[in-house]
């Protein structure tokens, strides 16, 4: 037997290298660390999501070489990051206990502890239970060799253990150098209204903004809580990280999400009234969804709430979409991914193009928002693939969907995926497990790559300032609408009503302008690029960042046909006229600059 003193304990949440603007804690961390901490062992957060500094330098300022076990929670992005702070929190203190989970550590456990000797063990899956035996098996002096004795050890353990290789669910290298120790895998937790709230404490340098939803019916700005109802989903989409923890669905009852809503307001001391649903797919039980909508709206019915799902549940379960509708559904986060037949396919929607149509219109019918699941390029697009996004975006009414990130995504292939396998056989290749090729770089045919650096560009060279500008202009349209300003409570003499038209007709024009080039740009592409060659570019592609390449292509825009730079300085302009001198920028929360 070891020593009974308590083993400290850390979880990191490695950066993925950009600051990306915070929604919600590592909510699996969070959950382990209430888990373990119910059972008497707390442990310390770190949440360096979001952090573009250096991982040993992180690692060296909050002193993680002090801790006997640190987990690293593992996606793709963030693998290096996590590998860089292990390698040093082991060389300065070997016998700390390094644990890798998440989905890419459960995705290439074998090559993890092949690769890197400074991990010592990944918890494939999901992580609570194999956690909890693992620190408990350090409490009572396990160590990392197989088949130690527990007997004797005072009720703590739940079930026997054989020592800590044999955990089930983890994956070791074997004590004696044979080789690894992968241990069956774990029951995935059977209840989940049996673990306790993901309620855990992180240490994070740039701390967390608030999270909120404006919720325009109520016309007023909500403090926002993130929740997960339930885990996993049924279905099998071949580019879905979520499915490479395991493809086991289960939910919790109302009660218990509505328990958790209140208590994280007393925890806070803050009046959450929306709720984020961060489940991988809300909608699988439309019967389960309208007991927790009914049950939410029986707590408090100021509270709003919003969720993710796919189209085909859409249409199956159209008749409680009213009712979720009155207990406070504000949006949905629709995966629709494309709108092209093949690469539906591809992806294993296993749904027809005109099902996500008959879905958004069904949405739109109802007056739920949409918030767009895209992706725009797949590394086998052709253009007539580009060419019927584009359509739909037209036809389905989404030319004025802001923010435009969906007209610039392209599939990330992540580890585990049945997609990353297929390109690996289609270009015959054998991806590193530990890289993410960049999703640009991938194209077969040369045309869409051309097509995407160049919208590329565009976006590099454009967007902000579409961004900033709509931002303010949109800001000084609603301030004046709701009688803080503007022609209805504005002297005219102020703003006058002539400028509050062109602003408003301006506004769409900068909403419609990035689609636009698309489709200039497509249309330039399906030619064989003559605009773009002609206009100074040579054909390499490299260049068409400059201004030449790129002016060629922008549509003259909005009513009085103006160029962009123009249309943008004219609405920033006309924000300024009306009182707006400061640029809003990325810090205004408005009902599309949710996530
Ligand atoms: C909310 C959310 C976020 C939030 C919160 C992130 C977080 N760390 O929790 C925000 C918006 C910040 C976010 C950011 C990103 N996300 Co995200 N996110 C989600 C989402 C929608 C829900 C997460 C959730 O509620 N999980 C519920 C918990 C219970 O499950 P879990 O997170 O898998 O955790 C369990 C296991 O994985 C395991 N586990 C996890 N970590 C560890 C660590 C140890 C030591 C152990 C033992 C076990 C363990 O145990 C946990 C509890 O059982 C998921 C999709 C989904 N529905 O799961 C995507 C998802 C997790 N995100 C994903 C990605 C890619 C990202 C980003 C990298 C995106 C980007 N390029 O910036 C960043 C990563 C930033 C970061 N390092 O935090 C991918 C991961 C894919 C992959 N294979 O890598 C997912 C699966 C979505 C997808 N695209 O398919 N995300
Ligand atoms: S529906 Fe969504 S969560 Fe479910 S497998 Fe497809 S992408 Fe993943």
């Amino acid at each position: 037997m070891g020593t009974l003193t308590r083993p400290a304990i850390a979880f990191v949440n490695p950066s993925v290298g950009f600051s990306d603007r915070r929604k919600s804690k590592p909510i699996g961390l969070a959950y382990i660390m209430a888990y373990l901490e119910k059972s008497g062992f707390p442990s310390s957060g770190f949440d360096f999501g979001d952090s573009e500094d250096d991982a040993v330098e992180l690692a060296a300022h909050y002193g993680l070489d002090r801790f006997d076990v640190v987990g690293f929670s593992v996606y793709n992005e963030s693998f290096r990051a996590a590998i860089a702070m292990a390698e040093w929190i082991k060389n300065r203190r070997p016998e700390c206990l390094i644990v890798l989970g998440g989905p890419h550590a459960t995705a290439v456990h074998e090559h993890i502890l092949r690769r890197y000797s400074c991990v010592d063990v990944v918890v494939r899956r999901e992580g609570e239970e194999a956690m909890l035996d693992l620190v408990r098996g350090l409490d009572v002096g396990l160590d990392v060799s197989v088949g130690v004795d527990v007997d004797g050890y005072g009720g703590h353990v739940r079930a026997p253990l054989t020592g800590l290789t044999g955990i089930k669910g983890t994956t070791w290298r074997a004590p004696d150098g044979s080789g690894l120790l992968v241990n069956e895998d774990r029951d995935f937790v059977p209840d989940l209204d049996r673990i306790p709230f993901p309620d855990a404490e992180f240490t994070s340098h740039s701390g967390y903004p608030d999270l909120t939803y404006y919720d325009e019916v109520q016309g007023r700005l909500k403090a926002a809580l993130t929740i997960c109802s339930s885990r996993s989903c049924p279905y099998n989409c071949s580019f879905c990280g979520v499915l490479t923890i395991g493809r086991k669905y289960r939910s919790r009852e109302a009660e218990r999400v509505v328990a958790e809503l209140l208590h994280f307001r007393a925890r806070h001391g803050v009046n959450y009234e929306h709720v984020y649903f961060s489940d991988a797919n809300f909608f699988v039980s439309p019967t389960r969804a309208l007991e927790v909508a009914e049950a939410l709206y029986a707590a408090d019915p100021q509270v709003t709430f919003s969720f993710g799902t796919r189209v085909n549940q859409i249409l199956k379960a159209a008749e409680v979409l009213p009712r979720l509708k009155e207990c406070g559904l504000r949006f949905i986060e629709l995966g629709i991914e494309s709108a092209s037949e093949p690469v539906l396919e591809r992806l294993a929607k296993h749904v027809k193009p005109e099902v996500n149509v008959a879905a958004v219109r069904l949405l739109r019918r109802l007056g739920i928002e949409i918030s767009l699941d895209f992706i725009m390029l797949d590394p086998a697009t052709t253009l007539p693939d580009i060419r019927a996004n584009l359509e739909f975006l037209r036809e389905a009414g989404f030319y004025d969907y802001v923010p435009h990130d969906h007209l610039y995504t392209a599939l990330v292939l992540y580890e585990g995926t049945p997609i990353r396998d297929f390109y690996a056989r289609r270009f015959g290749v054998v991806f590193d497990p530990d890289d993410l090729p960049s999703p640009f770089t991938l194209f077969e045919l040369p045309e869409v790559q051309r097509f995407s650096d160049t919208l590329r560009a565009f976006r590099k060279q454009w967007q902000d300032r579409i961004d900033g500008a709509l931002a303010q202009g949109e800001l000084a349209l609603a301030s004046m609408a709701d009688g803080s300003g503007g022609p209805d409570g504005w002297d005219d003499s102020d703003f006058p009503r002539e400028s509050h038209a062109r602003l408003q007709l301006d506004v769409v024009s900068l909403r419609h302008a990035p689609n636009l080039f698309m489709e200039r740009l497509l249309e330039d592409a399906e030619a064989g690029f003559p605009l773009l060659d002609g206009a100074g570019d040579k054909g390499g592609g490299d260049e068409v960042g400059d201004m030449g390449g790129l002016e060629v292509l922008l549509p003259r825009l909005g009513h009085d046909h103006v160029q962009l730079h123009d249309l943008i300085e004219r609405t920033e302009a006309a924000a300024r006229e009306a009182g707006f001198a400061q640029a809003p920028g990325a810090d205004v929360v408005g009902p599309h600059g949710r996530d």
